[in-house]
């Protein structure tokens, strides 16, 4: 991809998000950058990656469900009960069908970006920790220590991310996805 073809993706993204996901949406995509710099991973696909990370966080429940029933993409009992869940897989799906994305790695760290999956690849991991962390997130417990050790543990930061992820989703009673349950199992009993 040339550096007009990503310039055209963030402008089509402040195009469709409102500011403050927009702002979001740039904090990903340069916090994903720098850890794959750090990491070994090639730096223009996390910048890709984290651009269109959120490309469909726009869409209502209604129109990510009918997406999902028109191109048969699969919806779990807990995404049917939280339709907003499934931004991350129509993201995934629009990133090919509307911006061109091909590179199936790509794909998959959109796909995987909210609830994780056992075995991530290096950029699933970076895009998910990436959109944890990025500058604009203030809220989040353990987040200057979790930013810290993202630049040399993944794993680590991973576990501490879903396990903080967990407890704030079961304090507040929310619907849980079985994938996020799995991912902070797999890490937990020390999955690479
Ligand atoms: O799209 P973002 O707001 O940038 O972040 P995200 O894609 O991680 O999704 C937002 C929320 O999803 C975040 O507060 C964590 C939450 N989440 C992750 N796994 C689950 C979940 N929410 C529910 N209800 N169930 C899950 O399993
Ligand atoms: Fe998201
Ligand atoms: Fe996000």
């Amino acid at each position: 991809m040339k550096p007009h073809e990503l310039s055209k993706l963030r402008k089509e993204m402040e195009k469709i998000q409102d500011g403050k996901r927009y702002e979001h949406t740039l904090g990903v995509a340069y916090t994903a950058a720098n850890l794959a710099a750090c990491h070994g991973e090639n730096i223009e696909h996390a910048l890709i990656a984290g651009m269109l990370h959120d490309c469909a966080k726009c869409l209502s429940d209604e129109k990510l469900l009918a997406i999902c029933e028109k191109q048969k993409l699969p919806v779990s009992a807990e995404e049917q009960k939280k339709p907003s869940l499934l931004h991350a897989r129509v993201g995934s799906y629009l990133a090919g069908k509307e911006y061109h994305i091909t590179d199936q790695n790509i794909i998959n760290a959109i796909h995987n970006h909210t609830t994780g999956r056992p075995g991530m690849s290096l950029l699933e991991k970076i895009i998910f920790i990436a959109d944890y962390m990025e500058p604009g997130r203030k809220q989040a417990p353990r987040l200057e220590q979790i930013r810290r050790i993202a630049f040399s543990d993944l794993n680590q930061a991973m576990l501490m991310i879903l396990e903080d992820t967990l407890f704030y989703l079961q304090d507040s009673g929310s619907v849980i996805d079985q994938t996020t349950r799995e991912t902070y199992d797999y890490y937990k009993n020390g999955g690479k």
